[in-house]
């Protein structure tokens, strides 16, 4: 079964080892500055200034990976860090979707890349098959008995489809939790911080493809779709 295929059914994806270890290395010195630099909020306004963040939305694999999905459609709608660690005064479960629009078809995926291990620090947990269900969780801080767990290493990415019902589970350990979000969805949806100009870094030099993912640049002129595969409808 492919990835594409395991996310339509299941709705989600685990890709083991998409981002090399020595990438990982960099990527976390560059979370912890900014981490603590924005006092733990951090989205695509601070992260596209960063060259080591502007670097993994053009990474290859992941791009391959989410042009299977959304065809040439592809664009960045979001992106944004996490860490929750045992300081935080958290609940068990903080049982979740992305977005609520739910229908047969894929129209938003979020990917998650880990910079440490999570089987001990507390793995995403997801409810397969509940991408979509047209109702949202129904409790939100307690374990499920139809969950599962979707342990990581540092390097993995999770894709998921934006309206999977999923949850981090709680960090018990001293060990930091550090996820970076990428949010990806059709052309055609609205960009989040889309009231925020994109930062200069994210422009300067940027590949046709690299502008397209950022909204600005469209994926072709023509309104019209003549054939299967044009213009993602995979
Ligand atoms: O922390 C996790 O495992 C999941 C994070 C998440 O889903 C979110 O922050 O929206």
């Amino acid at each position: 079964m492919t990835l594409s295929e395991q996310l339509e059914r299941d709705g989600y994806a685990l890709m083991p080892g998409a981002v090399p270890y020595d990438q990982v290395r960099r990527l976390r010195t560059a979370f912890d500055l900014l981490w603590k630099r924005h006092d733990r909020s951090v989205d695509q306004r601070q992260l596209l200034a960063v060259p080591e963040f502007i670097e993994l939305i053009d990474h290859p694999r992941l791009l391959d990976e989410l042009t299977t999905v959304f065809g040439d459609q592809l664009q960045l709608i979001m992106y944004a860090l996490r860490n929750h660690d045992a300081g935080d005064d958290l609940r068990e479960r903080d049982w979740h979707r992305d977005f609520s629009f739910v229908c047969d078809r894929v129209i938003a995926v979020n990917a998650i890349l880990y910079l440490d291990d999570t089987a001990d620090s507390g793995p995403t947990v997801a409810v397969p098959g509940s991408h979509r269900w047209r109702t949202p969780p129904a409790e939100r801080f307690e374990p499920r008995s139809d969950e599962v767990p979707l342990p990581a290493k540092a390097g993995d990415i999770l894709l998921n489809d934006a309206t999977l019902w999923h949850s981090r589970s709680r960090n018990k350990t001293l060990s930091p939790r550090r996820l970076v979000l990428l949010y990806f969805g059709y052309w055609w949806l609205k960009r989040y911080e889309h009231d925020s100009p994109l930062p200069r870094q994210a422009l300067e030099s940027a590949s046709a493809r690299r502008l397209q993912l950022l909204g600005v640049r469209m994926p072709g002129r023509d309104l019209h779709l003549y054939e299967l595969g044009d213009g993602g409808d995979q």
